[in-house]
């Protein structure tokens, strides 16, 4: 009867800078420079469509502990609107947009109500007449080592209790920074929702009650794959409904097609085609990296034209002028020469030489040190990711097999 709506969204990352993709048009790098506040603008479209109770931001409403004005400025109109219609919002600020930041600071509308560095409850009477409790904390500086989730008491004057926390779920060493807490801390709690963040990749802790990382809004960069966004949820008399709605405005993915049909370039682009037109939707961008695996030309073709960075040219022609762009960054090819390690070492001892030295390779900055540390290029160089080196490792390694096997 006395129910309660509400979206739960946390970890917008507002002005993500969005690093880390090299040879990217304008008009995409652009997109993706804007993505974290379109996704906040279609969640507040949602918030009001469906007339919801109140707004939860879950922690890390900014990227950055300087908080840029033009992300404050945009946070506050979208806050606007949502004041406008009588909604009102409820923010902990987490390590990324902590309290200890510089920033300037502006005057939010008088409905958003952020909480402070100790565990406080927040009452609210909804429409339906039902009073809720909202529990939450701020972090005070970027670091939270101590378990807050003790501080969470319970406090019998209202029809339904959630809890807001930014913060790690089990207590390993690397996240006992975030505010660790075990999943049975929350269920004792007996509070009817926990609106959790921290944790980009969205995930359902516990169904009932639930306990949910919504994950962030926007992916970021490639490992942040797939649909982004938040949750609308209901709370009533026969329990919890949940229901995640996408609100990123760009997908990143990454896909694996099998070649092993293709016989010609032709087909090979056939199939990267009608992959490409699978994932194009309406009104929004996908950033793709695709894998191409079991591919059967001849591999002189591959070697002596270049092929497949002429591949990514055509697939990549004209996407920047779509709205609902299919961007494929890269082709990574695992072909048969390069999955069947065993079959060549059995072929000559060389070979197993030279798989012994790639694998055991550490002098990768001392090679790639001419470059790194020539007085031009380096003002232009981020250094590599452990990620990175490993893909230039297996690059190398493709590139040295292909040339080897050609005739
Ligand atoms: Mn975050």
């Amino acid at each position: 009867m006395k129910q309660v709506t509400f979206i739960h969204a946390a970890d917008l990352h507002l002005d993500s800078p969005m690093t880390g993709l090299k040879h990217i048009p304008e008009k995409i790098a652009k997109r993706l420079r804007e993505s974290t506040f379109r996704s906040l603008n279609k969640i507040v479209n949602a918030a009001i469509q469906y007339n919801v109770d109140f707004l939860i931001v879950a922690g890390d409403l900014y990227d950055g502990e300087d908080r840029s004005l033009r992300a404050q400025s945009i946070f506050r109109k979208e806050m606007k609107r949502l004041a406008d219609k009588g909604i009102p919002v409820y923010a902990v600020h987490g390590n990324h947009d902590h309290l200890n930041g510089t920033w300037v600071q502006i005057e939010m509308p008088k409905d958003f109500h952020t909480f402070s560095t100790e565990v406080e409850v927040k009452q609210i009477q909804v429409k339906s007449g039902a009073k809720v409790n909202i529990y939450g904390f701020s972090y005070p500086v970027r670091h939270v080592t101590e378990k807050k989730i003790d501080d969470y008491k319970r406090e019998d004057s209202a029809d339904y209790h959630i809890g807001i926390l930014h913060g790690h779920d089990g207590g390993s060493s690397e996240h006992g920074k975030y505010a660790p807490f075990l999943l049975t801390d929350l269920i004792s709690k007996n509070f009817d929702y926990w609106a959790l963040g921290h944790i980009h990749k969205r995930s359902i802790l516990n169904q009932e009650p639930p306990i949910i990382y919504s994950g962030n809004i926007q992916g970021r960069n490639r490992k942040e794959t797939g649909e982004k966004g938040c949750y609308l949820v209901t709370l009533g008399d026969t329990g919890a409904t949940y229901e995640f709605m996408n609100t990123a405005d760009i997908i990143w993915d990454s896909v694996i097609i099998d070649g092993s049909e293709a016989i010609t370039v032709e087909e090979i682009l056939t199939l990267c085609y009608s992959e490409i037109e699978k994932h194009r939707v309406d009104g929004r961008g996908s950033i793709i990296s695709l894998r191409l695996v079991n591919i059967q030309l001849e591999e002189i073709d591959i070697v002596n034209h270049n092929l497949y960075s002429e591949i990514l040219d055509l697939l990549q022609e004209g996407e920047d002028d779509e709205e609902s762009f299919v961007w494929i960054t890269d082709i990574v090819i695992d072909d048969q020469i390069q999955t069947s390690r065993e079959e060549l070492r059995k072929k000559a001892g060389f070979y197993g030489d030279l798989f012994q030295t790639i694998d055991q390779y550490d002098e990768i900055h001392q090679t790639l040190s001419p470059l790194y540390e020539h007085n031009q290029a380096r003002k232009f160089l981020e250094g590599l990711s452990k990620l990175e080196e490993e893909e230039l490792l297996q690059k190398a390694e493709t590139t040295l097999l292909r040339l080897l096997s050609a005739p």
